[in-house]
């Protein structure tokens, strides 16, 4: 990539990958891996490759695997470090593994066996501290099995307790350790599970106030999770961000209604991508932005890193849509035309007191008249759709 291309992403980004995401052989439920299965250090030095890259994520066993020996896990921590230096990534994010294995077929802080659950804290509290071994500060939190497919099987009611007992319990840890975790929980509302508990954004956010540590709980929304649902993914950000409870973001693509399919950033849904973008740039979100998506299943390692670069320029480029949607005069005047501000009767409605009542009640407001005045919405949609053609 040329220098000069504006589009270039540069670690002040705060673009990050994953491990399992580049290094997603490409394993289906009706294929086997296309691609050869990466060492940890092979997949930074991929990443270093593709430029620009601020950081890598890992689940625990990403990194080690299950049932690695003492030495084995001294030997792959000693080349994952080389490698993040030899590549100056950083690795901000950590998590654990709560589905891969068989034992959490039935869910891990959820599953209706107590050691189950046990196995799942401590399996979790040796995950943290692997993550502050390689600098981690935000930990995220995806219940993959913490589901059902007959409601026969668990109490959802109990499903919530058992969550938010586990969840009280690694604050506190992290607390006790002065680990300085931050903790960002990830929803989705089906897959692997038939029905996933916590299915949107939103469920978290009603969790979080009655968690024990609150402060230190947000949310972690990703793209395909809630489209998979046909929901409008950016109301769900936009929600987490007037909460300040948007500690970190998945960034991918997903055509609605299909089975999670974790596209690269922007490859499918054009304009809700930019209206994410725009929301992310208009409230200065400042965290890190992770690419939860793997490459086609068609892709080698040179299109595997071309789908890494992809995705960081397609968020640049949307940003710079952004920046011309934002000084386009047309558009600007369209939208001071469409958002009638009213200083008295906003003062009015600001916060209730008998003075303001009384007075809207007598206010005069001609449902009629309100009704008639214009809303260019198709006029200022195709102007959308020409900016981001590139014909505006
Ligand atoms: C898994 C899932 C993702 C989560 C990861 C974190 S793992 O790939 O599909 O959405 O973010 O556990
Ligand atoms: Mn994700
Ligand atoms: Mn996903």
């Amino acid at each position: 990539m040329a220098k000069s291309d504006p589009f270039t992403p540069t670690p002040a980004d705060r673009f990050t990958f994953g491990l399992w995401t580049v290094g997603n052989p490409g394993r289906d439920p009706f294929g086997e891996a296309v691609r050869p299965r990466l060492a940890p250090a092979e997949i930074v030095d991929l990443l270093g490759e593709a430029g620009g890259v601020y950081g890598v994520n890992f689940h625990d066993n990403d990194l080690i695997p299950i049932d690695a020996s003492p030495q084995e896990t001294a030997q792959i921590k000693k080349s994952f470090a080389a490698a993040l230096r030899r590549n100056k990534i950083k690795a901000p994010m950590a998590t654990t593994n709560l589905f891969g294995d068989p034992v959490f077929k039935d869910g891990a802080f959820t599953s209706n066996d107590a050691e189950v659950r046990a196995y799942a804290i401590q399996k979790t509290m040796n995950a943290m501290k692997l993550g502050k071994e390689f600098g981690a500060k935000t930990y995220v939190f995806w219940g993959g099995r913490e589901g059902a497919e007959s409601d026969a099987t668990k109490d959802p009611v109990v499903a919530v307790e058992r969550f938010r007992e586990a969840i009280d319990f690694l604050c506190d840890y992290s607390i006790s350790e002065k680990m300085g975790y931050q903790f960002a929980f990830e929803a989705k509302p089906n897959e692997p599970r038939g029905d996933i508990f916590f299915s949107v954004t939103g469920s978290y956010l009603a969790l979080i106030p009655s968690l024990k540590h609150p402060d230190m709980c947000g949310v972690n929304p990703e793209f395909a999770h809630e489209t998979m649902a046909g929901l409008n993914f950016v109301h769900h950000v936009a929600q987490a961000l007037e909460m300040g409870k948007l500690f970190h973001i998945d960034l991918n693509d997903q055509v609605m209604g299909r089975f999670d399919q974790d596209y690269r950033f922007g490859s499918n849904s054009y304009k809700a991508a930019f209206f994410l973008v725009k929301l992310l740039s208009d409230y200065g979100y400042k965290g890190m932005k992770h690419f939860d998506s793997h490459a086609y299943r068609q892709a080698d390692r040179k299109d595997v890193i071309a789908f890494a670069r992809g995705s960081m320029r397609t968020f640049k480029i949307l940003e710079s849509k952004v920046e011309r949607f934002n000084k386009d005069r047309k558009i600007q005047s369209l939208l001071n035309k469409i958002h009638r501000e009213n200083a008295k009767l906003g003062k009015l409605t600001k916060s209730f007191s008998k003075a303001n009542a009384k007075a809207l009640l007598a206010a005069d407001l001609n449902r009629v008249k309100l009704a008639r005045k214009p809303l260019p919405y198709e006029e200022l949609d195709q102007l959308v759709f020409d900016l981001l053609m590139g014909v505006r």
